[in-house]
């Protein structure tokens, strides 16, 4: 990240998962992609889960959660995310098909809007151990605007399948 004004820095939180091709090693790669997006650095990452999945079929997804700092605004940060999809050869061929590389913006700051591309808060992050769990791993403390701590929907997703690899 090149210098700019700390003042306009954002937390920002991005879930990644891939269950096409070599599933671990893109979700690796696309975590490193995201700290080279412009005016934006990788700031945590958890481990690698390995999932069942979830409303979903194929292989068993491999997930993990990125913490980011950066000056872009949500949308411009959608859009590089978007675009790294593209590099890794998403294709969307249906819903929720299996794919090589999804990049969900799961938290912006504080902030919580919806508009016709994006909802922040995700919208369905607390109902997600794919989420959920990397999430506390890497900040267990984290407070979900309009929903309170992350931790107290963790017991929700316990028959989720879900191991650290
Ligand atoms: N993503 C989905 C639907 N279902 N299941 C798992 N385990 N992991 C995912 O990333 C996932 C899913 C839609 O984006
Ligand atoms: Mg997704
Ligand atoms: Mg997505």
């Amino acid at each position: 990240m090149t210098a700019m004004s700390s003042a306009e820095l954002v937390t920002a939180y991005i879930g990644i998962g891939a269950n096409l091709g070599d599933a671990s090693a893109q979700v690796q790669r696309a975590i490193l992609q995201l700290g080279k997006l412009p005016d934006t650095s990788l700031d945590a990452q958890s481990s690698l889960f390995c999932t069942a999945p979830l409303d979903a079929g194929g292989d068993d997804y491999i997930n993990a959660v990125a913490r980011v700092k950066t000056c872009l605004s949500a949308h411009a940060l959608l859009q590089g995310m978007q675009q790294i999809e593209q590099d890794f050869g998403r294709e969307r061929p249906y819903p929720n098909a299996p794919r090589t590389l999804d990049l969900d913006l799961l938290l912006y700051g504080q902030s919580t809007f919806a508009d016709a591309v994006l909802t922040v808060p995700h919208p369905r992050m607390t109902q997600r151990a794919f989420v959920l769990i990397p999430l506390l791993q890497i900040d267990p403390f984290i407070v979900i605007p309009n929903h309170g701590p992350a931790h107290q929907f963790a017991p929700l997703v316990v028959d989720q399948v879900i191991h650290k690899i």
